[in-house]
């Protein structure tokens, strides 16, 4: 088979739904359930329907498009991600295996391929944290990890609830329908940037994923005393962002001390109350990302957060609360679907080899429903999460194409 015509096609609707953004291209930022998000999404759905698959959404907004396989009666072959981005973001994070995703069913499909079992390109709702604190809010709820209760609880910046932003979105029905039955994918592929600099460093086309990180985020607030920065002097000042340096660095040093290059931690937002240059912060907000492939190890060091939390608030006097808002365990990819894109890419020409993600996808979180691989394809310098993140042509016709190859093999 020869799934690798030219995808100029796929690079146009790539650039096409980089410009479906709240900020100025070329930086993305698109936040579950936003105004971009929304027409995002409508964007892709047509480009779905276009190409004959049947389109269908779950009340949390995880949308279905089906390729009809010959026997119905079998569960399906899964593939895709996720189309949200986080502030100040790129162009591939997700979308490399969402429009890809639909790209190879395209190719199959102009091929004259007919699937046994269904294809079925799966775009999950909201997996980056930036609504509503948790990653991955959307396979969570279908691998019947987070509860709809627990669903409904959540709030965003605003105070607004899944509930509300879901229905403004058009998302009605029962959250509890939105699990699925463990086996509803016979197997699950997601194809996705590496978001790391291994590959393009190896000169390697393509990664085959063993593992995924254990991703864990925990929430600190830091309670100090307010006052005067020129009327109160130093002694007896409870100066909670003095307090969240110390233990911004007791996390970096936690992380860089494991013994492990594979565990990292990492402060992404910090919150300054009242945030005016004169007055002595008497509240910070924190959120913190700990990660590792090996989950003890990773416990560790949130262990070794919450000792901080209470060594620095009893020399300071001051108050913390913690709480952890995930700490998931690690995912073991699928052997025999490693097996199959490796023969995959061997076929197709292209060099690949073994790795572990280090990022976290809706993939950690299918793998407790179904058997889940992840393919990775190089990204420029490692570099994601940024407006100059870049997949060239090249790379990812490279995913395409063997990506195409799997589904065609796992769906006969
Ligand atoms: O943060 C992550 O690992 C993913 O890109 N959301
Ligand atoms: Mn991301
Ligand atoms: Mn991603």
């Amino acid at each position: 088979m020869r799934p690798d015509r030219p995808i100029d096609g796929l690079m146009a609707e790539l650039q096409a739904l980089a410009q479906i953004s709240e900020a100025e291209p070329p930086v993305v930022t698109r936040v579950v359930f936003s105004e971009a998000d929304r027409r995002a999404r409508a964007y892709v759905k047509g480009l779905c329907a276009a190409a004959g698959l049947t389109v269908q959404e779950d009340p949390a907004g995880n949308t279905f498009a089906r390729w009809q396989g010959t026997d119905p009666t079998l569960a399906p072959i899964g593939t895709g991600s996720h189309i949200d981005a986080i502030p100040n973001a790129g162009s591939y994070d997700g979308v490399v295996g969402v429009l890809g995703g639909l790209e190879a069913i395209r190719v199959l499909r102009q091929m004259g391929f007919a699937p046994r079992r269904s294809i079925e390109l799966v775009i999950f709702t909201a997996e980056e944290p930036t609504r509503f604190g948790i990653g991955c809010l959307g396979s969570r709820m279908m691998a019947g990890v987070l509860s709809p209760e627990k669903a409904q609880a959540l709030r965003d910046k605003e105070d607004r609830t899944l509930d509300e932003l879901r229905a403004q979105a058009g998302f009605a029905g029962p959250l509890e329908s939105v699990a699925l039955p463990p086996g509803r994918f016979h197997k699950f592929i997601e194809l996705h940037i590496e978001q790391g600099p291994e590959l393009e460093r190896e000169g390697i086309d393509l990664g085959l994923v063993t593992h995924i990180a254990a991703p864990a985020s925990v929430k600190i607030l830091i309670e100090g005393e307010g006052g005067h920065a020129g009327g109160k002097l130093m002694p007896g000042r409870k100066d909670a962002l003095a307090a969240a340096a110390e233990l911004i660095l007791a996390l970096e040093s936690a992380a860089k001390s494991t013994g492990a290059i594979d565990t990292v931690g990492t402060v992404g937002v910090c919150e300054v109350f009242p945030g005016a240059v004169n007055s002595i912060p008497s509240r910070v907000r924190l959120e913190t990302d700990i990660r590792d492939i090996d989950r003890q190890r990773r416990d560790g060091v949130i262990r070794s957060l919450f000792d901080a939390c209470q060594e620095i608030a009893l020399r300071r006097s001051i108050d913390f609360k913690a709480d952890v808002v995930n700490s998931d365990p690690p995912a073991q990819c699928d052997e025999e679907t490693l097996a199959v894109m490796e023969k995959a890419a061997a076929e197709a020409g292209k060099s690949s080899q073994r790795l572990v993600s280090r990022a976290y996808h809706d993939s950690l979180f299918v793998a407790r429903i179904a058997p889940v691989a992840m393919l990775f394809i190089p990204c420029r310098g490692g570099v994601s999460h940024r407006p100059d993140e870049y997949a060239s042509p090249g790379w990812i016709g490279s995913g395409v194409n063997v990506l195409a190859r799997t589904l065609a093999v796992l769906a006969s």
